[in-house]
């Protein structure tokens, strides 16, 4: 196996155990059940005989299965252990999971939608959601934990080389749940402060659209997939149901605030009623950066 983190190699180890030990006992019972029907079979043995219990025979298969299960339990508590005790001084960082996409913020405030880490420095996990439940699932880290709305989970890894990684979520979250994707990118240490340190200022309207998860259910190239597509929308006229009603109105930027910060006010004709109030979600700054953005894709 090929594990990325310093624990990947535990996890393996009672894995290999566990599944080991099943196949072994699985071919064990299904070889002697075999035998059994063949040697007792009814033509050879017309007679059934009266078989009186073993005290040797019992011991064993108490004994045997007890340690088994005892030693399944030690790989899996060693593993477990160091998997629950985060290192002191790790890299701090705040998973933002929710519908459907994922934010990372660092110490230094510094957001990212990819999980950039230094390869070889313990990375420490504030695992949070705004909405439902969300999985933090990295297979090759051998690490997986659910992001719960409410409450703050916690784990951490280190990365022992640099890659890019499969990050998912593995709690059926949604309508987009199999598109909640992104990428664990394992670099030097020293590149990673680098990354850390550059200062690129407040991100533009089109980088907050995957920032702020906007992406997940709008495009800007006129596809539609859980919303609408954001191309052309300035200024045309739209077919809006209000507290039940239907209605026209033009797309303005008062509008598009509207609908950013209350989603529900005037749904868009043909869509369904799924996007999450963004009130706390995003910034006026970051509102008013969006809705110049989207005024500009014609
Ligand atoms: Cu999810």
């Amino acid at each position: 196996m090929n594990g990325a983190s310093s624990y990947a190699g535990l996890v393996d180890r009672a894995f290999i155990f566990i599944l080991g030990t099943s196949v072994l006992l699985l071919v064990g019972v299904t070889a002697v059940m075999i035998g059994f029907i063949i040697r007792y079979r009814r033509s050879k043995n017309p007679n059934p005989a009266q078989i009186e219990g073993s005290a040797t025979l019992e011991t064993i298969w108490t004994v045997l299965p007890t340690i088994l299960v005892l030693v399944m339990f030690y790989y899996g508590w060693a593993g477990f252990k160091v998997m629950r005790d985060i290192p002191d001084g790790a890299e701090q960082v705040t998973v933002k999971a929710k519908k459907w996409s994922w934010l990372f913020e660092y110490e230094n405030g510094k957001e990212s939608t990819e999980l950039m880490v230094p390869v070889g420095r313990p990375v420490a996990l504030n695992l949070t959601s705004s909405d439902v439940i969300h999985s933090f699932f990295v297979p090759a880290f051998r690490l997986k934990e659910d992001c719960v709305p409410g409450r703050t989970n916690h784990a951490w890894f280190e990365a022992i080389r640099p890659g890019r990684f499969d990050l998912l979520c593995a709690e059926y979250c949604g309508d987009q749940h199999s598109a909640m994707l992104s990428k664990v990118v394992a670099v030097p240490a020293d590149s990673f402060d680098a990354w850390l340190g550059l200062d690129s200022g407040p991100p533009t309207g089109r980088q907050l659209l995957d920032l702020r998860g906007c992406a997940a259910c709008h495009t800007i190239d006129g596809k539609k997939l859980v919303g609408p597509s954001f191309k052309g929308v300035f200024g045309e006229k739209v077919t809006v149901m209000t507290d039940g009603v239907e209605r026209t109105i033009e797309v303005d930027e008062d509008y598009l605030r509207r609908s950013i910060l209350n989603p529900k006010a005037d749904l868009v004709g043909g869509y369904e009623d799924k996007m999450p109030e963004q009130r706390d979600l995003v910034t006026d700054e970051e509102v008013e950066a969006i809705i110049k953005f989207i005024k500009g894709l014609r």
